[in-house]
């Protein structure tokens, strides 16, 4: 839409999002068309199907004919050629923005946290802390270099948990507090149940920072959790990351690590981004209890 004038496009367009396809519309669409071009982020699933299931007698271009490059997001450039129309100069970066990385917020808890943990894990080789997703796998990047892996949601404590099985020392996970209740209980479960050594480290800003600051399942209850699933209640600390506090943090984590069992450490202060909405779910949190 965005290659014509006034996003005026002289061919029908079917746009699905949904699964399993709609198979009646789909038959409806192409009866109207000599060709069909599939612009589909992602794998090309529906584009297969367009070949295989629904056996359409039309030529279909897409990613698989090389219409569209292989892999990789598409943009307006890309769905230009592929139309072969010329490609217009569209949402462009002006040039006095200075690209960067992407950073941790100044005064995000996060950074406290990897200031914590990298001066406790001085005088180790890299290569023990594996991470989750959510804003603190920023830590990543320079000035931190926390972390050593990434791989989904809820990796991270499996992870680690293998690392300590096959034998490496200090085994540390780093995962939010949101993360944890999506997928991270389960292999904490399996730390605990295998007395696994190793320092889960949860980033509780209390709320999804990364994805634009839904509440987190764990508000208010994270450490009940944790205890539940059967952490040594001597083992578990919630600490709280600032400047003020860094030489205590290290050290909590210095003796965790020493510590050759489960031990989960509860980094918390809420996200600053979003820190009225996470007090008016405090104050909703307080209402329902009473
Ligand atoms: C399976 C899956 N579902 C959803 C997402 C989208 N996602 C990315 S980060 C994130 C949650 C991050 O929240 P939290 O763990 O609290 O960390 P924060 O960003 O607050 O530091 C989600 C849901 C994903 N990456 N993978
Ligand atoms: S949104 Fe919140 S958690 Fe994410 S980087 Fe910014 S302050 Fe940190």
């Amino acid at each position: 839409m965005e290659n014509y004038e006034k996003h005026n496009l002289q061919y029908p367009v079917l746009k699905i999002g949904q699964y399993p396809l709609p198979k009646k519309l789909i038959r409806e669409f192409a009866e109207k068309c000599d060709e069909i071009l599939v612009l589909e982020d992602g794998y090309p699933l529906i584009e297969e199907k367009l070949w295989g299931v629904f056996e359409l007698m039309m030529p279909i271009h897409g990613r698989l004919d090389g219409y569209l490059p292989r892999a990789g997001e598409l943009n307006p450039t890309i769905v230009a050629k592929a139309l072969n129309l010329p490609s217009k100069k569209l949402n462009q970066v002006p040039e006095f923005v200075a690209t960067r990385p992407p950073e941790l917020c100044p005064g995000c808890a996060h950074i406290d946290t990897y200031n914590a943990l990298n001066e406790a894990l001085q005088g180790y080789p890299k290569g023990h802390v594996m991470s989750d997703i959510g804003c603190y796998t920023l830590g990543a990047l320079p000035p931190f270099e926390s972390i050593n892996s990434c791989v989904d949601m809820g990796a991270s404590i499996t992870m680690a948990k293998g690392l300590a099985d096959a034998g490496v020392h200090p085994a540390i996970a780093v995962i939010g507090d949101s993360t944890f209740t999506h997928s991270g209980i389960t292999g904490l479960l399996d730390c605990v149940t295998y007395h696994s050594n190793v320092v889960i480290a949860i980033l509780d800003n209390e709320i999804t920072g990364m994805t634009g600051g839904q509440r987190s399942l764990a508000l208010g209850k994270l450490e009940q959790i944790v205890m539940g699933l059967g952490v040594h209640p001597n083992h578990v600390h919630i600490i709280d990351p600032r400047r003020r506090t860094h030489k205590e943090n290290v050290d909590i984590i210095k003796n965790e690590i020493a510590y050759e069992d489960v031990s989960v450490i509860i980094s918390r202060r809420e996200c600053i981004v979003a820190i009225d909405d996470i007090r008016e779910m405090k104050k909703e949190l307080e209402l329902q209890t009473l």
